[in-house]
C-alpha cells in the first residue's frame, strides 16, 4: 500500500472558480477543514513530503482548489479552508460557492476528508460542512489533527468518544474517527489505509 503514496506526486491544476476545474479522470480524495486546521501539512505527511503543498500559520494560506496528480493513479485536493473570519466577505462568499459546486457536482469525488482540530472538536461550521456531504452523498472520513498538542493521555479517546455519536447524525459519515499529527506523524498509515481502501486501490 505504501508505494501508492510514495509515486511521484505532481501540482497539476489551482482552480479558482467553479467553471474552471480539471477535467474529471482519476479518482479524486478532497481534504476540507476550517482554516488553519492542518490539511496542506496532512497531505505533506501522506505523501511523506516536507513541501510539496504551501502551509502557514496564517490561516487562509490556500486559496484555490489545488489538484495533485498521484502516481497518475489518483488526484488529491486540498481546499481552501472555511470559516475564517478575517477573510473579506467577497473572498469568504467566493470559496463558498467554490467548495460547494466542487463538491456537490463532482463525479469523479470518491472521498472527503474533514478535518477537526483535535484541540477544539466539531464547531457549527463542521456540521455544515458535513449536511453538503450528506445531500451529495459523497463518502466522508473526520480526521482529528495535531493530535501532538494534546496535553493530558487519553484527551483523543475521550475527544472521540464524545465525538463518535454526533457522526450517527449524519449518514455520509463513516462511523470510525482517525486521530493524527502530521508532525509527529501519528495516524497516517491509518488514514493512508482509508483511503486505499475507499478508492479500492492497493
Ligand atoms: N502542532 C501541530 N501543528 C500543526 C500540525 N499540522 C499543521 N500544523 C500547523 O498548523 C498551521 C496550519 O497548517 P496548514 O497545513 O497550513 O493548515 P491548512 O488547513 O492548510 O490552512 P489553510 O490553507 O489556511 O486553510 C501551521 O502553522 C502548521 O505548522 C500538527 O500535526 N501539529
Ligand atoms: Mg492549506
Amino acid at each position: 500500500m505504501d508505494h501508492l503514496y510514495k509515486a511521484d506526486a505532481k501540482f497539476f491544476w489551482g482552480a479558482e472558480r467553479p467553471d474552471d476545474l480539471p477535467p474529471a479522470t482519476l479518482p479524486e480524495v478532497a481534504f476540507a477543514g476550517r482554516s488553519n486546521v492542518g490539511k496542506s501539512s496532512l497531505i505533506n505527511a501522506l505523501l511523506d513530503r516536507k513541501h510539496l503543498v504551501r502551509t502557514s500559520g496564517t490561516p487562509g494560506q490556500t486559496r484555490a482548489l489545488n489538484f495533485f496528480n498521484i502516481g497518475d493513479r489518483f488526484t488529491l485536493v486540498d481546499m481552501p479552508g472555511y470559516g475564517f473570519a478575517k477573510a473579506s466577505k467577497v473572498d469568504q462568499k467566493n470559496w463558498q460557492i467554490l467548495l460547494k459546486s466542487y463538491l456537490r457536482g463532482r463525479v469523479t469525488l470518491r472521498l472527503a476528508c474533514v478535518l477537526i482540530d483535535a484541540r477544539h472538536g466539531f464547531k457549527d461550521s463542521d456540521h455544515e460542512m458535513l449536511k453538503l456531504l450528506d445531500g451529495a452523498a459523497v463518502p466522508t472520513r473526520i480526521v482529528l489533527t495535531k493530535a501532538d498538542e494534546l496535553k493530558e493521555d487519553g484527551a483523543g479517546e475521550k475527544l472521540m468518544d464524545q465525538m463518535r455519536p454526533l457522526l450517527q447524525k449524519h449518514p455520509a459519515a463513516h462511523p470510525e474517527l482517525i486521530l493524527t499529527s502530521s508532525n509527529k506523524r501519528t495516524g497516517i498509515d491509518e488514514l493512508r489505509m482509508a483511503i486505499a481502501t475507499t478508492l479500492g486501490l492497493s
